[in-house]
């Protein structure tokens, strides 16, 4: 399976950006990773034009797929990452897909003044929101944000991800099987890159060192569904 055009642009621009590296990296989970995406680095204006365009082509995409994703009204991004990602996505959709869908966000500190509460942009309340997020690992981080829209009163009906890292989630099945079966199942959960999308980019580029090392991860910390 070759890698399709969006993806390669996210791999290579997130490499010149600095934002993925190859390395020796501590993660969250305490692993040690031989690689790390920090999407906070997609920070100009070309990057965060490659890396929306390729979060709406995956959505674009995932709606039309079986099983797929179902309509939705909302884009959700999280704070702080999230937010410039929903609002160019939300933009993309429309601008190049013919899609239409508000955009919301959180604040990290409720207000309790002024228009108060902890959202911010189009309302969620009853409505249908696909959550956008950047990086799965354990996923923890995205099942916050489900749980951030569910006690807003909106109906989560999916998720897209930059970057599924494949590995083992909270219940000892892959994160991402994990999450889909919470949102109700195969293909509500669309991601723009997998780990083994990344070892083939190293191994069309014959990178040979990085990818044994991202092999030997992958034996260990690997989802093997
Ligand atoms: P989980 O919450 O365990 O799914 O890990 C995802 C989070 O880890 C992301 O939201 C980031 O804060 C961070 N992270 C990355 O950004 N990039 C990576 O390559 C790996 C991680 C990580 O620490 O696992």
């Amino acid at each position: 399976m070759s890698l399709e055009k969006y993806q390669t642009e996210l791999i290579e621009h997130g490499m010149s950006a600095g934002a993925l590296k190859f390395g020796t990296f501590t993660l969250k989970s305490g692993r040690t990773s031989p690689y790390f995406f920090n999407a906070g680095l997609l920070a100009s204006g070309p990057v965060l034009d490659t890396l929306c365009s390729a979060y709406a082509a995956t959505i674009a995409r995932a709606l039309q797929a079986s099983p797929g994703l179902p309509a939705f009204d909302v884009l959700f991004g999280p704070a702080y990452k999230g937010i410039p990602f929903a609002a160019g996505t939300a933009l993309l959709l429309h601008r190049d897909h013919g899609i239409t869908v508000g955009f919301a966000y959180d604040r990290k500190e409720a207000k309790d003044h002024g228009e108060g509460g902890i959202l911010v942009g189009a309302p969620v309340r009853g409505k249908r929101v696909l959550v956008l997020d950047d990086v799965a690992t354990a996923g923890t981080a995205i099942r916050g944000a489900i749980e951030t829209v569910t006690r807003e009163g909106g109906e989560v009906v999916g998720a897209v991800l930059m970057l599924d890292r494949q590995e083992v989630g909270k219940e000892g099945k892959s994160t991402l099987a994990e999450v889909e079966a919470l949102l109700g199942g195969k293909g509500r959960v669309p991601t723009i890159l997998k780990m083994k999308d990344l070892m083939e980019w190293l191994q069309e580029h014959g990178r040979t060192e990085e990818l044994a090392k991202m092999q030997e991860y992958w034996e260990q910390y690997g989802a093997k569904e």
